[in-house]
């Protein structure tokens, strides 16, 4: 599939309402805050949140926030949004007040759909996001002004009629975050949604009308998007939204064993934190499990081998990038070579390249570029780093590659020192720019280091300020604050205290060498 397959006017509303025809009444979203709601109802509930955005002034083109949990209103927003043109920034949920401040400046959002669990990150910022006029509340607000999602809808029209979006229209805004400076905004047109639901969800991974998918990966992350809501109604299958912590491994269990779902979209770290919990598949019923899927970082073998013996399910690893929207690169439900991320698949041309450019031999680790149809095009407000990505038809994914014998690919690192840790970004330069700003800590440097799963965390190198020493205790209170000044798992897991850092001759450190320590 092509994206000039599509019609030219196009709105990605369809991967919810092309199931009206053919199962109207078949459950499309299972939860635990609602009743089972039907495509019908899901597609009812959307045109209300269309039409009540359209009454607050919302146009073709304008940003709406979702900053919720995985709950029902998140996938009726989204399609809301969707449907008058608008574009829906998913908002991580995990971060700090400062960083919602500048997505909503840099997006000039006027109306933001917040769940009330996060309402007190953005009460505290309200003065400073500048253009927010409007803020909608799943639950209870705070604040007078503020609007009940519930009874904001409640009295529009389940009717409404698709604005004219062309193909190429923006329809979503996630932001991710680079070593240093601001989060990149990443904009996708309404035409990636089917075309990564085609080539990956479809083709790849056959998504079928009676799977059920699970996430512990969110939605306000292009992969538990993709794979949690988009993929399977375009398909005609069901979702399971959960809208607690992931984190705790048997959050995931419990809802596999109330909810039956067919295909689990995990990290690495969940599967690792699954199997850490004795017994687990005697403790819950996961029989209905047909496929995992891992993405965010690499699967190591041991994990693959480790699952599929106590589950007898496999997992598809596969790479994606939010600047593709999603995978790019994957295993197949029936050719995996565990540990590697398998092979390239149609929609998507992979080349590994030299600093130069020039492609390197078969088994030679290079720079990975990719270039497919979904691509994003730019970083919002971010002209020197959008060209130092997108180049032309080929996406710089920062990633490092080599090929085996047999084409399979393998991660070997990144260009930069960015980490993913459980599948999110952590930069080590703004985890040490929170270490140094405590009293303690006259320098640091922050690396990777792989746990007893072989998955990576954040180390810290430290050099204390004279009258400090180093001890268990400091560690405590370097590891809580932070935990306090950044998302909790941007937090150092090891701390090592030194005397000195290694440095080239001009002062800069060198984290390569703490790397290889
Ligand atoms: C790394 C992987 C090895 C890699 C994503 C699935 O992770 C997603 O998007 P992000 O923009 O990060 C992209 C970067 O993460 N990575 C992701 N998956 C793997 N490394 N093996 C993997 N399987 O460095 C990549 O450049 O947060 C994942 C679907 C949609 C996504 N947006």
């Amino acid at each position: 599939m092509k994206a000039a397959d599509l019609p030219l006017y196009y709105n990605a509303i369809e991967i919810l309402e092309h199931n009206l025809a053919q199962r109207a009444d078949k459950v499309a979203l299972y939860s635990r805050e609602r009743d089972g709601m039907t495509f019908q109802e899901v597609a009812n509930e959307a045109n209300q949140v269309g039409n009540a955005l359209k009454k607050l002034g919302v146009r073709m083109g304008d940003f709406v926030g979702i900053l919720s949990l995985d709950t029902p209103e998140w996938a009726t927003s989204f399609f809301g949004i969707a449907k008058i043109g608008g574009i829906a920034i998913g908002m991580n949920t995990l971060l700090k007040p400062y960083e919602y401040t500048y997505m909503l400046r840099d997006s000039r959002a006027r109306v933001l759909i917040v769940h009330q669990a996060l309402l007190p990150s953005i009460e505290e910022i309200r003065d400073e996001a500048d253009f927010l006029e409007h803020v909608i509340v799943i639950g209870q607000p705070d604040r007078e002004g503020d609007l009940v999602y519930a009874d904001w809808i409640s009295g529009e029209s389940t009717e409404l009629e698709a604005a004219p979006t062309h193909r190429d229209d923006y329809c979503s805004l996630n932001y991710s975050s680079g070593t240093t400076g601001a989060p990149k905004g990443i904009l996708h047109a309404h035409k990636d949604y089917p075309l990564t639901a085609q080539l990956w969800g479809v083709n790849v991974l056959g998504l079928k009308e009676d799977d059920r998918t699970l996430g512990a990966a969110k939605l306000f992350f292009a992969f538990g998007l993709g794979g949690n809501l988009i993929f399977p109604w375009y398909a005609g299958a069901s979702v399971v939204l959960f809208s607690g912590t992931p984190r705790v491994a048997t959050n995931i269990m419990e809802m596999i064993d109330r909810f039956k779902p067919t295909i689990l979209y995990n990290a690495p770290t969940g599967y690792a934190a699954t199997m850490a919990v004795e017994k687990f598949t005697e403790k819950y019923d996961i029989s209905s499990l047909r496929l995992c899927v891992s993405a965010g970082e690499s699967l190591p073998a041991p994990v693959w081998h480790d699952w599929k013996e106590k589950t007898g399910v496999n997992i598809i690893d596969g790479i994606g990038s939010t600047e593709n929207f999603h995978i790019f690169l994957s295993n197949f439900p029936d050719d995996i070579r565990p540990g590697s991320s398998g092979k390239a698949f149609e929609g998507y041309e992979l080349k590994i390249v030299d600093d130069d450019g020039n492609e390197v031999p078969q088994g030679e680790v290079g720079n990975l570029l990719v270039n497919g149809e979904t691509a994003a095009l730019f970083y919002l407000h971010q002209y020197e780093r959008s060209r130092q990505t997108f180049l032309g038809e080929w996406i710089f994914t920062g990633d490092k590659y080599y090929v085996d014998e047999d084409g399979y690919y393998w991660h070997a690192g990144r260009s930069d020192d960015m980490l993913k840790v459980g599948g999110i970004w952590v930069s080590p330069v703004e985890v040490e720019s929170t270490l140094i700003s405590h009293p303690a800590i006259l320098e640091c440097a922050v690396v990777g280091r792989a746990d007893q799963s072989d998955l990576v965390k954040p180390e810290a190198y430290v050099v204390l300020n004279e009258g400090y020493a180093g001890s268990d205790e400091l560690t405590g209170q370097l590891v809580n604050y932070c935990k306090e000044k950044m998302a909790a798992y941007k937090r150092p897991r090891w701390i090592q205290y030194v005397d000195e850092l290694p440095k080239t001759a001009t002062g800069k450190i060198q984290r390569f060498r703490l790397r290889s320590e």
